[in-house]
């Protein structure tokens, strides 16, 4: 039936024969066949939310880091036999169409994958979720390297066409800019704007086996100005399509920054485009049923995924008070009703602010009620009798540089602030926001992060989901807490035994993988060891290079030891401006040049940078994982997730008591476990104590010796000044996050990794226990908690 229909596609959607088929056409039959199946199930769930009127969640959101669909589609609708069948029938392979689809990389990082995870989720637990953000025609960059050095390459994932997205032309809306704000008997005339089109694009959110099939409506901006014709006939093409081009430009690309942003107006275009029209698309569907506003939060919560939808905030009180004649109080009441917000870093340079001149110029009306947010606000602290300084450090428009904090906005006008991981939540409740938390202290909750088990299990490992099946059944993928049936089996070796096979197939096509695409031929029984996120000064993947370089040199200097093999891996992109993360990868090639051709070395080292880092790639990674790397200076990582999935696919961690660490340290048992390092208290004494790394170092011999390396000629000989830069940040300029601190604890946490590593029963039983004790992390949990105490939506009906 399947391959029926693939091939009816082929005919009518791509208009080939089978015989002028490439794989890109059987890609793309492929995707409208499983779509075809999708579409019955998203009309009726459409339909369901709309015949039960009920409340919505809407996760505004930025990024959204969705990887491909057609695995995932194929796996909610238990169709991957199937499509395999018909395909290999058909005389094509499986894989190779699998790996055409583009990887739409529409997010940089944990931020932008965690809302694809949510999304997931709530399809799965049907929750009536609606995901908003824009449609980039350029997502992420893709990486390559250049000697070493990272390069950035455009990523136009539209090329080829996206089977999955349906656009709306009927859903649009104008986003004014600029202009101005005149009054006219008390009310505000936003006039003279320049108007962007949002246009709706919206594509399927496929609930595993749940008939939910949700949605997520992306919005690609047009200008309401075709090409100026006048000057075109004169010759001047440029000018022609200026203005054109300029509304077009928001929609353009994702700004490729993990937790630095830099404050550009064209941001700034982007993010109150995307909140305004998503605001007005909730508006008129609820308008279409109901007329009475002050019912709109029993209809709608609006979720804030970090500071970047902020926006929403004032734009809300616009449209209800200058659009729909609401009273300021009244419209005050509902936009804290709908409003809530998650906070997922508390690193002050991430922090989003903006110069209110830019506000007043780009957006005056908006600028116009933050500034009103803002004095009634300093009213309300002044009446509580609040000390100067406190109400200075409260004021939503910082008053000496004048820029308004999207954070302190967020929060005023949220009834949930959250954090992402327990220890997160604390320091945003105690630290971060700990004025706001005195005023409002019922405001502020934790909701741990999860990832969805389908993706990161089932997808991702089907050798593994396999072998859990044969245990406990297919039921986790559903409800991740019955992986605790393979606690008993942890201590049966005849599963021990199968576990490892598992694991040793996977590690042997990622072995191949790597030989494919890097040369580098590496040994499938070593241990490996991987280090996979964005590079970040804060996360200390120079940690993890000074530790290799240690052993590099214990290797050269005691051949006679016992070297347990290792292969470390990095993967990972740098921000593009990022000079000092971009050295870091530098350093790991270098490092990686330097250890695998030294033949002293052989087997037992080798250093793998694996390039252009996404969800395609940590999906390959993900499940040939022995040691996972979760490293992070205490107090850095708001949670992490990859920690969860590294662990969920038996990787054992070693890490320090960060983030969603501390966490996975409890459910796993701390003797599973390898942490390491000072503790978030620890680390914040040993910064107001005034930490010396420079006494660490004239200590300890082994980093003397690995200093020396950094700047000698031992890895860049043409060029021995190359990593100066990382040398002096150490030693010179006060190591930030305390590597050096850490420095010793993590080589003796790498010993004890070793020391189990040599007793391969040990090893592979805890890393079973580590998989039975994920049922936590899973992304459904983490949605049900937000619906029930963030939110206040329930499950609707799957529909029949
Ligand atoms: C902001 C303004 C301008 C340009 C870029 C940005 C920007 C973009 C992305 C700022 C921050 C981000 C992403 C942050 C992020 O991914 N944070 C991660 O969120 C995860 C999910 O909660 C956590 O697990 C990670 O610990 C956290 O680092």
């Amino acid at each position: 039936q399947l391959a029926d229909a693939i091939l009816e596609r082929l005919r009518y959607d791509v208009c080939k024969h089978p015989e002028a088929a490439t794989d890109g056409d059987w890609f793309a039959a492929t995707a409208h066949a499983v779509r075809d199946r999708l579409v019955p199930n998203w009309l009726d769930t459409v339909h369901a939310h709309e015949r039960q009127d009920a409340k919505q969640v809407y996760y505004f959101s930025m990024e959204f880091l969705l990887g491909r669909a057609l695995g995932n589609a194929l796996l909610a609708l238990d169709l991957e036999p199937a499509a395999t069948e018909a395909l290999t029938r058909l005389g094509v392979d499986p894989h190779a169409i699998e790996a055409y689809e583009p990887d739409p990389a529409l997010g940089n990082g944990g931020l932008g994958r965690l809302a694809a995870c949510f999304l997931d989720s709530m399809a799965a637990v049907g929750l009536p979720g609606i995901g908003y953000g824009i449609r980039y025609d350029y997502g992420m960059f893709r990486q390559g390297l250049q000697e070493g050095w990272q390069v950035e390459y455009p990523d136009y994932w539209l090329r080829t066409g996206n089977p999955w997205e349906f656009r709306r032309p009927e859903l649009t809306y104008h986003v004014r800019f600029g202009g101005t704000v005149q009054s006219s008997g008390g009310r505000a005339l936003w006039c003279d704007t320049e108007d962007v089109l949002a246009v709706a694009y919206d594509t399927p959110v496929p609930g595993w086996n749940s008939r939910v099939v949700n949605t997520l409506r992306l919005w690609s901006a047009e200008s309401t100005e075709p090409i100026e014709l006048h000057l075109f006939n004169r010759g001047e093409y440029a000018a022609a399509v200026s203005v054109k081009n300029t509304a077009e430009n928001i929609s353009r690309v994702l700004y490729p920054d993990d937790s630095t942003p830099q404050g550009e107006e064209l941001r700034l275009r982007q993010e109150y485009f995307f909140v305004s029209a998503s605001l007005q698309d909730i508006l008129r569907r609820f308008s279409r049923v109901h007329r009475d506003w002050s019912r709109l939060a029993d209809l709608a919560a609006v979720h804030l995924n970090d500071t970047h939808p902020a926006l929403a905030v004032p734009e809300l009180m616009r449209l209800l008070v200058d659009e729909h004649d609401m009273a300021w109080e009244e419209a005050w009441e509902i936009t804290g009703k709908v409003i809530s917000y998650t906070n997922h870093t508390l690193m002050p340079e991430a922090l989003e602010t903006w110069p209110m001149a830019l506000v007043h110029r780009v957006l005056p009306r908006p600028a116009q009620i933050i500034e009103s947010l803002n004095e009634r606000f300093s009213r309300f602290a002044a009446r509580r009798k609040l000390p100067g300084p406190v109400r200075e450090r409260l004021a939503l428009i910082d008053p000496h540089s004048q820029r308004a904090r999207m954070g302190h906005l967020s929060v005023l006008a949220s009834h949930r602030v959250n954090g992402v991981s327990a220890v997160h939540s604390d320091l945003v409740r105690e630290k971060l926001f700990a004025d706001f938390a005195a005023l409002f202290p019922d405001r502020f909750c934790n909701v741990t992060n999860g990832v969805t088990p389908r993706r990161w299990l089932a997808e991702a490992n089907p050798g593994l989901a396999q072998l859990v099946d044969s245990a406990i059944g297919p039921g986790w993928r559903a409800d991740l807490g019955q992986l605790a049936g393979l606690r008993e089996m942890a201590s049966d070796a005849a599963f021990r035994q199968r576990f490892r096979e598992v694991k040793a197939a996977n590690k042997q096509q990622l072995a191949d993988f790597i030989v494919q695409t890097t040369g580098i031929a590496v040994d499938p029984g070593s241990l490996f060891d991987v280090q996979i996120k964005r590079f970040h000064e804060y996360k200390r993947q120079l940690l993890n290079l000074l530790q290799v370089l240690a052993r590099y040199r214990d290797i050269v200097e005691h051949p006679e030891h016992d070297h347990v093999p290792r292969t470390v891996i990095f993967a990972g992109k740098a921000a593009s401006a990022y000079w000092m993360a971009k050295l870091i990868i530098k350093l790991v090639n270098d490092v990686a040049a330097r250890v695998n051709n030294d033949p002293r070395v052989g087997d037992r080292l080798k250093v793998v940078f694996l390039a252009d880092y996404g969800v395609s790639l940590a999906q390959r990674i993900i499940p040939a994982a022995d040691l996972s790397e979760q490293i992070s200076t205490a107090g850095t990582e708001a949670s992490g997730t990859g920690n969860m999935k590294l662990a969920l696919n038996g990787a054992l961690t070693i890490g320090t008591e960060d983030g969603a660490n501390i966490e996975i340290r409890d459910a796993v048992g701390a003797e599973n476990i390898f942490i390491f390092g000072n503790s978030v208290n620890q680390v914040a004494e040993l910064r107001a104590d005034g930490y010396d790394p420079r006494s660490v170092h004239a200590a300890d011999p082994r980093l003397q010796a690995v200093f020396a390396m950094l700047v000698g000629d031992a890895l860049a000989p043409e060029e021995p000044e190359r990593f100066r830069a990382l040398h002096d940040a150490l030693l010179e300029h006060g190591d930030h996050y305390q590597l050096l601190a850490d420095f010793d604890a993590y080589l003796e946490a790498q010993q004890a990794v070793d020391r189990v590593w040599g007793d391969p029963e040990e090893w592979s039983r805890r890393a079973l226990l580590n998989v039975a004790a994920m049922g936590p992390f899973s992304s459904d949990r983490a949605v049900r908690d937000y619906a029930a105490t963030i939110w206040g939506v329930q499950p609707v009906l799957a529909p029949h």
